[in-house]
């Protein structure tokens, strides 16, 4: 009953504010009641929930632990953006693998991973990509950008993987400039980007996104365990990760559209209110300068102005800010 369970899926999971009784979907899709029946079987063998109650029907209440290829093709599906979708149990990590993929492939796609067995950050730094738990994700834009509007691109993403957080987990949600998301002073989400293109033209952006969701605390181990944090950890609820995924991929295409064809200055004060590090003295390393200082300004073309105790004003294009 393998072949129906993409259409069962897709009615369930659109409809799963109620119960769609056996008789609807077999209409639904022409096919008959026993093979419905047999249908919802293998998706609770495959680890779904599906709650069934007599006279009113299914109804579609959990999900599997790890990624269903399934359930993936059902979200992707609905993305007016990203075409393709690549979903791997393991990979090293699935940067490595949208870079691969960039070869053979023309249009915007994702890749995910349950587990990566090297997952990076920025400067080689390793990401920790335990299964089932977070989003480990590339997201692959294709489209001509000048390389000088590249500079925005992470604010602009940034701002997106926020709302999406504070959205679906009620946690605040803040970032920390250029490109992490903050929850309680802990990191929750990490992204780096990586592009390739001709000289001052842009083709491929390739967004690596990490978000940890259904961590408890005590799944942090050594320095994690002090700086890190997840939605759950953070909030006490678990997040629904396929509603999660769905959200986020809304919200970064949108993000991406507006980026065309907006400036940083025109999302600057909305920016600035979601920004965690107004008012505080903090240390910033880009490369070997260090500067202690307070953050007075984000310019329009995303550089950050730092004051430090002397007055001097030092101007960052990226840096490690330490929280
Ligand atoms: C980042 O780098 O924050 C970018 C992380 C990007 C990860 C995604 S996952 C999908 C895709 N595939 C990849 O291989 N990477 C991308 P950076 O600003 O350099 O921060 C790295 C630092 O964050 C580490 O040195 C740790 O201190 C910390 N860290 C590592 N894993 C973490 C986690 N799961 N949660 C919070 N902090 C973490």
């Amino acid at each position: 009953m393998a072949k129906y369970k993409g259409d069962i899926l897709e009615l369930l999971y659109h409809n799963r504010s109620t119960y769609l009784s056996g008789q609807t979907i077999a209409e639904r899709l022409a096919i008959s009641r026993t093979a419905v029946w047999k249908t919802i079987e293998l998706l609770k063998q495959q680890g779904f929930r599906v709650h069934s109650v007599q006279n009113k029907g299914y109804q579609l209440t959990g999900f599997p632990e790890e990624w269903d290829q399934d359930m993936m093709a059902l979200i992707i599906k609905q993305s007016s953006y990203f075409k393709r979708r690549f979903v791997y149990k393991e990979v090293t990590s699935t940067q490595l693998v949208a870079k691969e993929k960039l070869l053979e492939i023309d249009e915007p796609f994702i890749v995910i991973s349950e587990v990566q067995t090297a997952g990076r950050g920025r400067f080689n730094r390793s990401w920790d990509s335990q299964g089932t738990k977070g989003l480990w994700m590339t997201a692959v834009f294709r489209r001509d950008v000048p390389l000088q509007k590249m500079m925005s691109f992470n604010l602009f993403l940034s701002l997106a993987i926020a709302k999406t957080i504070r959205r679906m987990s009620g946690a605040e949600a803040k970032i920390k400039w250029p490109n992490d998301i903050y929850i309680d002073d802990r990191k929750c989400c990490g992204f780096l980007t990586e592009i390739s293109g001709e000289a001052a033209l842009i083709q491929n952006i390739i967004c690596g996104i990490g978000i940890n969701l259904n961590h408890e605390a005590s799944d942090f181990q050594q320095d994690l365990a002090v700086k890190a944090t997840s939605l759950k950890a953070a909030t006490g609820h678990p997040v629904n990760r396929y509603q999660f995924l769905e959200e986020l991929l809304i919200e970064i295409e949108a993000a991406f559209r507006q980026f065309l064809v907006l400036d940083f200055k025109d999302i600057k004060d909305e920016y600035g209110q979601y920004s965690n590090i107004w008012q505080r003295k903090l240390r910033y390393t880009e490369g070997t300068t260090v500067v202690e200082g307070v953050a007075v300004e984000i310019l329009d073309d995303g550089r950050l102005v730092v004051q430090d105790e002397k007055g001097t004003l030092h101007h960052f294009m990226s840096a490690d800010i330490e929280i």
